[in-house]
C-alpha cells in the first residue's frame, strides 16, 4: 500500500456548510491568528509569562490588572453541568422535508421541500456527569433545534421511544434514584446499584423502559447508529384548526447498531470519548450523518381506538398499528467552533414549539414544560440564555422583556409595556393578521384530581411485546444485562422484588435472571409494588394489571431487522508486521475503501513497515495504541515474515480473540491461518469442512479479491451473536 493517509471522502467546501444559522453566528467568533495578545479591555499585553512583582525574588503585586484579570475569569471558567444529560456532544446541520404536510400542519419548515432549516443537535447520555464515559449502559438524549423562520422548535428526544415513568411528579425520585449515592457518589454513569433497582423495583410503571434500558440499545455502536423518539404523543394543527396526533421518529440512514457489553465496558476505559470522537470525525471526513424524520399520525378520532393510553409516554404505538411515514432528511455536516459557547451553552426546551405544532395533556410532557426553562435559569445563569448565540432564533425578537443578568440586547425607546400608544402600540401582536401562535382549543371540562388515569395501568403488555420481539441474541442480552445490574445490588429483597416484575412479562426471562443471581422468584412482594403512589390511601387500585394485547410481535422493535446493506463508515483493522504482503492488503482495503470504510494498519510499533517487496506502508496504529474495540473487523494478510511476527505476537492474538469473542467479522489470506491458529477460537472452529455458526463471519481464502468482496458483505451483517455460545473466549 502506497505511503499515505488511508483515502476518505473529501472534506467538502466549507461554503457547502454554511446557512442562516452559521452566518448568524459568525460574528461571535474570534480568530487569534496573526493577533496581539489584549486584556479584556483591549490593552495589549506585553508579557504573558510573568506576574509583576517587587524585584526579581519579590512578592507578587496587587497592582497586576493583567494577571488579576486573567485568573478572575480563569476561577469563573465553569457553569452548573445539566442536572441529568450532562455528558453530551453536539454538531449542525440542516433539515428538509420530502413534501409539504400542509394537509397535516402549518409549520412552514415542513410545509415547503425546498426550504432547508439549520439545525443544532446535541447527543447525550443520561446519568453521568460531564467527564463520564461515552459507553455508559444509558438512553441516550437526542436533542434537535430546529432554527425555523417561525422561530425555535426543539424536539427533546431520546434514542428510546418510552419512558421510565408516567407522570413528571416523579422525575426528581427517578433521577436521585438513578444518580450515584449520595453518601459516598458511587457509581458513577451506572444504574447498576441499589437506589436504582429499588426505586425500579416498586415502580412497575418503568417495566417497559427498563427492557429498552437493558437492550442493546442502551450501547450504541455510534450516535450515527441509533434512532430518536419524540417520545410523547404530540399534535400537529393544520392550516384549517384540524388536529392529528403524532409521535416523531429519527430512523439513521446507517441502520441501528450496538456493540456488546464486554466491548462497551473495554471502551469506557481504553476511549470514554468514543462516541464523541466517532461522531466529530464522521463530520470532519464528510461522512455526514444522516436520519430521516418519520411520523406516525393518528386521527382525532382514533385517540381511544387503542389498548393503551396516547397519553402514557411508557407505551409505544406498535408500527404495525400505525406505519411510519419518512418525510424529511437531517444531515449533520458541521462541527461545532467552540464546545463550551455551543454544545454546553445549548439550551433545549420542550416547550419550544412552532405553528402547527402542539403539545397534548401526557403528564410528563406538561412537568417538563416547566422543567426546561427553569433549569437554564439556574445554569446558563437568568433569564437572557436565549440571547447566547447557539440559542438564539434566526428570525427576529421583539417583546417587552428586558434588563437581567447579562442582557445583549440594546433595546431602543421608551416603551416597553402593552398597551401602550407611546410606541404606537408596537411591538403588534400578530393576532391582528390571523397568525402567531395560537395554542390548539382542545374541550375540557374536568374536575381537579391528584391521581393516575386508569388508563395508564396497564405496566406489562409492551414490557412482554419488546421482549417477545426480540432475537434470540437480544433477548440473551437483556437477561445478561439484568443479570449483571441486580448482581451488583446489594439487598437481596430488591433483587426479589425485580425478579417479580420480570415474572410478569415473561416466565423464561425471570427465571433466567433468578438462576444467574442464585435465587427463587418470589409469588407476592413486600412492601407492595407502588406503595409510593396512592394518595387516597387504596393501594389496590394501583396495583399492575395484566392485558393481552393482540400484537404479539413487532419487527420494528429489534435491531436484528436493522439496515445491513452498507459498511459506510465501518472501521476496519488490518494487523500486520515487517514483510506483509503488500498486493493482499492493497487489494482488500481497496474493496473496503470503495464501500465506504475506514482502514487502518496496526502492527507492532508506529512509523512504516517494509512490505515483502519493499514498499514502504504508513502504520496508523500500535497494538499500545491500538485495541480490538475500536473496531468493527479485522483482516490479517499474508507474507511470510509478518505472519511469523504476527502469530507470535501475544497482543495480535488479543486483538483477534477479542474480535472473536464481540462477534465481528474476521478474515485472513489463506497464508495467514497460522496467526488464526495461534488464537484460542480456531479450536472452536469445525476442521473437517462441516457448517458450523462458529465460523460464520470468518473469511479465509488465498485469493485477496476473493476476501475482500466476502469480508464486505460480512461486516454488513454488523455482528455474528450466535457465535456467543462460546462464553468464555480469554480476552
Ligand atoms: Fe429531560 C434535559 C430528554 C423527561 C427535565 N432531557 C434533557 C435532554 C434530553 C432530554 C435529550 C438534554 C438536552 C440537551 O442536550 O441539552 N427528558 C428527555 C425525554 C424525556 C425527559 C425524552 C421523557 C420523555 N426531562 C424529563 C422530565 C423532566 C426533565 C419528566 C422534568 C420534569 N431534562 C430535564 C431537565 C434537563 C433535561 C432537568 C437537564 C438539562 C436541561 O434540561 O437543559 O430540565
Amino acid at each position: 500500500m502506497a505511503s499515505k493517509k488511508p483515502t476518505q471522502r473529501a472534506v467538502p467546501d466549507t461554503k457547502d456548510t454554511e446557512n442562516i444559522k452559521t452566518e448568524q453566528l459568525k460574528p461571535h467568533t474570534a480568530n487569534a491568528d496573526n493577533e496581539l495578545m489584549t486584556t479584556d479591555q483591549g490593552v495589549r499585553i506585553n508579557d504573558d509569562q510573568n506576574t509583576l512583582k517587587a524585584g526579581d525574588r519579590g512578592p507578587s503585586l496587587m497592582e497586576d490588572f493583567i494577571f488579576r484579570e486573567k485568573m478572575t475569569h480563569f476561577d469563573h471558567e465553569r457553569i452548573p453541568e445539566r442536572i441529568v444529560h450532562a455528558r453530551g456532544t453536539a454538531a449542525h446541520g440542516v433539515f428538509r422535508v420530502y413534501e409539504s404536510q400542509s394537509a397535516l400542519t402549518k409549520a412552514a419548515f415542513l410545509n415547503d421541500a425546498k426550504a432547508e432549516t439549520p439545525v443544532f443537535v446535541r447527543f447525550s447520555t443520561v446519568a453521568g456527569s460531564r467527564g463520564s464515559t461515552d459507553l455508559a449502559r444509558d438512553v441516550r438524549g437526542f436533542a434537535v433545534k430546529f432554527y425555523t423562520q417561525e422561530g425555535n422548535f426543539d424536539l427533546v428526544g431520546n434514542n428510546m421511544p418510552v419512558f421510565f415513568i408516567q407522570d413528571a411528579m416523579k422525575f426528581p425520585d427517578l433521577i436521585h434514584a438513578a444518580k450515584p449515592e449520595p453518601d459516598n457518589e458511587i457509581p458513577q454513569a451506572a444504574t447498576a446499584h441499589d437506589t436504582f433497582w429499588d426505586f425500579i423495583s416498586l415502580m412497575p410503571e418503568s417495566t417497559h423502559m427498563i427492557m429498552w434500558a437493558m437492550s442493546d440499545r442502551a450501547i450504541p455502536r455510534s450516535l450515527r447508529m441509533m434512532e430518536g423518539f419524540g417520545v410523547h404523543t404530540f399534535r400537529l394543527v393544520n392550516e384549517a384548526g384540524l388536529s392529528h396526533f403524532v409521535k416523531f421518529h429519527w430512523k439513521p440512514v446507517l441502520g441501528v447498531h450496538s456493540v456488546c457489553w464486554d466491548e462497551a465496558q473495554k471502551i469506557s476505559g481504553k476511549d470514554p470519548d468514543f462516541h464523541r470522537r466517532d461522531l466529530w470525525d464522521a463530520i470532519e471526513s464528510g461522512n455526514y450523518p444522516e436520519w430521516e424524520l418519520g411520523i406516525q399520525v393518528i386521527p382525532e378520532a382514533d385517540e381511544h381506538k387503542f389498548d393503551f393510553d396516547l397519553l402514557d409516554p411508557t407505551k409505544i404505538v406498535p408500527e404495525e398499528l400505525v406505519p411510519v411515514q419518512l418525510i424529511g432528511r437531517l444531515t449533520l455536516n458541521r462541527n461545532p467552533d467552540n464546545f463550551f459557547a455551543e454544545t454546553e451553552q445549548v439550551a433545549f426546551h420542550v416547550g419550544n414549539i412552532v405553528p402547527g405544532i402542539d403539545f397534548t395533556n401526557d403528564p410528563l410532557m406538561q412537568g417538563r414544560l416547566f422543567s426546561y426553562t427553569d433549569t437554564q435559569l439556574i445554569r446558563l445563569g437568568g433569564p437572557n440564555f436565549h440571547e447566547i448565540p447557539i440559542n438564539r432564533p434566526v428570525v427576529p425578537v421583539h417583546n417587552n422583556q428586558r434588563d437581567g443578568f447579562m442582557r445583549q440586547t440594546i433595546n431602543k425607546g421608551k416603551v416597553s409595556y402593552s398597551p401602550n400608544s407611546l410606541g404606537g402600540g408596537c411591538p403588534y401582536q400578530a393576532g391582528r393578521m390571523d397568525a402567531g401562535f395560537t395554542s390548539y382549543p382542545e374541550r375540557i371540562d374536568a374536575e381537579k384530581v391528584r391521581r393516575r388515569s386508569p388508563s395508564f395501568f396497564d405496566h406489562f403488555s409492551q414490557a412482554r411485546l419488546f421482549f417477545n420481539s426480540q432475537s434470540e441474541a437480544e433477548k440473551n442480552h437483556i437477561i445478561d444485562a439484568l443479570s449483571f445490574e441486580l448482581g451488583k445490588v446489594q439487598t437481596i429483597a430488591i433483587r426479589e422484588r425485580m425478579l417479580y416484575t420480570l415474572s410478569q412479562v415473561d416466565k423464561g426471562l425471570a427465571a433466567e435472571v433468578a438462576y444467574a443471581l442464585g435465587l427463587k422468584i418470589p409469588s407476592e412482594v413486600h412492601p407492595p409494588l407502588n406503595q409510593s403512589i396512592p394518595a387516597d390511601g387504596k393501594p389496590e387500585v394501583y396495583q399492575p394489571t395484566e392485558k393481552q394485547i393482540k400484537l404479539q410481535r413487532s419487527e420494528a422493535l429489534s435491531m436484528a431487522n436493522t439496515v445491513k446493506n452498507t459498511i459506510r463508515t465501518r472501521k476496519i483493522a488490518i494487523l500486520a508486521a515487517d514483510g506483509v504482503d503488500e498486493a493482499s492488503v492493497n487489494t482488500v482495503s481497496q474493496l473496503l475503501k470503495d464501500e465506504g470504510a475506514i482502514v487502518e494498519i496496526i502492527a507492532p510499533r508506529l512509523g512504516t513497515l517494509q512490505s515483502e517487496n519493499d514498499e514502504v506502508i504508513e502504520v496508523h496504529q500500535s497494538f499500545l495504541t491500538a485495541s480490538s474495540v475500536f473496531y468493527d473487523a479485522v483482516y490479517v494478510p499474508g507474507g511470510t515474515n509478518s505472519v511469523a511476527t504476527l502469530e507470535a505476537d501475544p497482543d495480535a492474538i488479543h486483538f483477534l480473540n477479542e474480535a472473536f469473542r464481540h462477534c465481528k467479522a474476521i478474515a485472513a489470506d489463506d497464508d495467514a491461518t497460522q496467526v488464526l491458529e495461534a488464537t484460542y477460537f480456531s479450536r472452536k472452529l469445525p476442521k473437517d469442512g462441516t457448517e458450523s455458526v462458529m465460523d460464520e463471519g470468518i473469511i479465509i481464502d488465498a485469493d485477496a479479491n476473493v476476501v475482500g468482496r466476502e469480508f464486505v458483505r460480512a461486516i454488513a451483517q454488523h455482528r455474528f451473536w450466535d457465535r456467543e455460545q462460546v462464553r468464555k473466549v480469554p480476552a
